[in-house]
């Protein structure tokens, strides 16, 4: 049996928790039951479309949603049970999420990217009785691998393996996902309470391996209905999803879940490959969608020369830093009004406004999008900075939890004594209340907005009979902002290489974009004073030996 999720989540203070609630930011209601109440008010309106033409008003989606959930009950998973969903961006994730919200399973939000690695590693951490894959994408077989993990994962679980997989050529063994999410009857399932963990999400990452995130219906509802009020969402609007779903960006930021609450329509496309979706936006008359820098970078040079992507209203540009030149492009090559969001799965959300002097929207991240997010900016001691100062930001709210799943070790670190989540931004406010994002302290590379944590790399080279020592440093990369570059240190007498350390991660199964782009072998590691490895030092090495600024 798997432990109750709640024997390892870390509560908001009580007295907290009554003001969220007594202030309407935590509504009592579960998101299943939210999404009904859109569904029956307006059953025929459209609620989704995906690049393979299917298309759901928000009744359909509602009643597949039920029947899924009916029928994962069936299958003998029930409320609090957990789920991997590793679905590309078809409508399957989204029937499928809405399922499981529905039942109170929790999915964890694994991405296509991701392999054995950290596929074993996040099935057996959250005790997971099934996983949702597709057959095959971009040529690999997730179905085969889901099946192999069987045994890795029911060792810990002690209990069934379901494989639900969304294609055409399921394999003996697994459960058809899309016979799963047909419409049927919505047998009565117990719901999870507003109070429940509603779906894991994964940290960005500075550990050797990646934490989840436990957020609730009460907390994840408001992210994504506040988030819908900051970009302008309502029932007339049309969101595309391009970045890899399971992201929180994507997923209710407002993203997919903010934008079925407000009635409005999702567009899913497997990718944001500028002319597909282009044409995605023209054709289903798409009004907001959200993208990472190096996409916006794509998105402008394509419209430069092919015209802007009309009729989007509303870009919104998150995850990693925008430069202030690429910001102040948007509007007039793209023809839609630019929103920065810098945000967190953690939960803190920060917004420019869409009312907002230019300048703020061109060169800020914005603000916290709830008047009860508390933010700090502190020294090494955490002492507050003066004003206007940069500083470690430190956040408390009613959607960022208190703590990370599982991870009692990792959480005295991440969080303070008093329930401040320590991003590990360096930020500093302008007069006017916004933050801009000048830097970070954590052992991250930023990866187009893929985050990679230097350790959890640094731990997959260590393997290697080669390498004497490694560190991981970001390197400035003009398209994806930064790419992971290696120091290597080799044992006396071996020779190393890149391509032979990106062979030997690729058979460990690990994501393929954590994979080391740049290799510097050195015969010493450059130490601080108190003999740790100085990453600062060989970030600005290796930005200098590309001609450039450090990442
Ligand atoms: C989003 O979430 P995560 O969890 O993948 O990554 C969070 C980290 C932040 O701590 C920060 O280091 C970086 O990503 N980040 C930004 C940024 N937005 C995120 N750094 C500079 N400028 C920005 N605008 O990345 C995420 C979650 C929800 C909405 C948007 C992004």
């Amino acid at each position: 049996m798997p432990t109750p999720i709640s024997d390892h989540t870390v509560p908001w203070p009580a007295d907290v928790a009554q003001e969220y609630r007594a202030k309407g930011y935590w509504a009592g209601s579960t998101l299943g039951a939210l999404l009904r109440e859109v569904a029956d008010r307006a059953p025929d309106a459209p609620a989704l479309v995906d690049g393979a033409g299917t298309r759901f008003t928000h009744r359909e989606l509602a009643d597949r949603a039920d029947a899924a959930a009916a029928r994962l009950c069936e299958l003998g998973m029930s409320r609090g049970d957990r789920i991997v969903v590793q679905l590309g961006n078809g409508w399957e994730f989204v029937v499928l999420t809405l399922a499981c919200l529905r039942a109170g399973i929790v999915p964890v939000m694994a991405l296509p990217a991701h392999r054995r690695t950290e596929l074993v590693y996040l099935a057996r951490h959250a005790e997971a009785t099934a996983i949702a894959v597709p057959d095959r994408l971009r040529g690999f077989d997730h179905q085969g691998l889901a099946h192999d993990l069987a045994g890795d994962v029911t060792e810990v679980t002690d209990g069934p393996w379901h494989v639900l997989v969304a294609g055409d050529d399921v394999a003996p063994g697994g459960v058809d996902l899309r016979t799963l999410c047909a419409p049927g009857p919505a047998a009565d399932v117990p719901g999870p309470d507003s109070g429940d963990v509603a779906v894991f999400l994964l940290s960005g990452g500075t550990t050797g391996l990646p934490k989840l995130i436990a957020r609730t219906h009460d907390d994840y509802a408001y992210n994504a209905r506040r988030s819908a009020e900051m970009a302008g969402i309502d029932a007339g609007s049309v969101y595309l999803v391009s970045l890899p779903a399971g992201h929180n960006f994507p997923l209710a930021c407002p993203g997919i879940l903010g934008t079925l609450l407000a009635g409005g329509r999702v567009v899913m496309l497997p990718s944001p490959e500028p002319a597909r979706a282009f044409a995605t936006i023209a054709a289903e008359g798409v009004t907001h969608t959200a993208v990472v820098p190096a996409v916006a970078g794509r998105w402008l040079d394509h419209a430069a020369e092919h015209g802007p992507p009309s009729p989007l209203r509303v870009l919104q540009v998150g995850g990693a830093r925008l430069a202030d030149e690429l910001a102040r492009r948007v509007a007039p090559v793209l023809g839609c009004a630019l929103q920065q969001v810098f945000g967190m799965a953690e939960g803190l959300l920060n917004y420019t406004r869409l009312d907002d002097p230019d300048d703020v929207v061109c060169t800020t991240q914005g603000r916290p999008m709830c008047p009860d997010d508390e933010v700090r900016l502190v020294d090494e001691l955490d002492r507050d900075v003066p004003e206007g100062e940069p500083g470690s930001l430190l956040t408390r709210g009613p959607y960022t939890p208190r703590g990370y799943y599982r991870a009692a070790e990792q959480n005295a670190r991440a969080f303070t004594g008093d329930g401040w989540y320590r991003s590990g931004d360096i930020c500093r406010r302008t007069p006017g209340g916004d933050l801009v994002v000048e830097g970070r302290d954590k052992d991250m590379i930023n990866r187009g907005g893929e985050k990679i944590s230097a350790e959890e790399v640094e731990n997959l080279v260590y393997q290697l009979p080669s390498v004497a020592q490694v560190a991981a440093v970001a390197m400035p990369d003009r398209e994806l902002g930064e790419r992971v570059c290696l120091y290597v240190v080799p044992r006396p007498g071996a020779a190393v290489t890149l391509e032979e350390i990106r062979a030997a991660m690729d058979a460990m199964g690990v994501a393929r974009f954590k994979l080391p782009e740049h290799l510097v072998l050195v015969d010493e590691l450059a130490a601080t004073t108190v003999g740790k490895i100085d990453k600062k030092a060989l970030r600005a090495d290796i930005a200098e030996r590309l001609g450039g600024t450090p990442a």
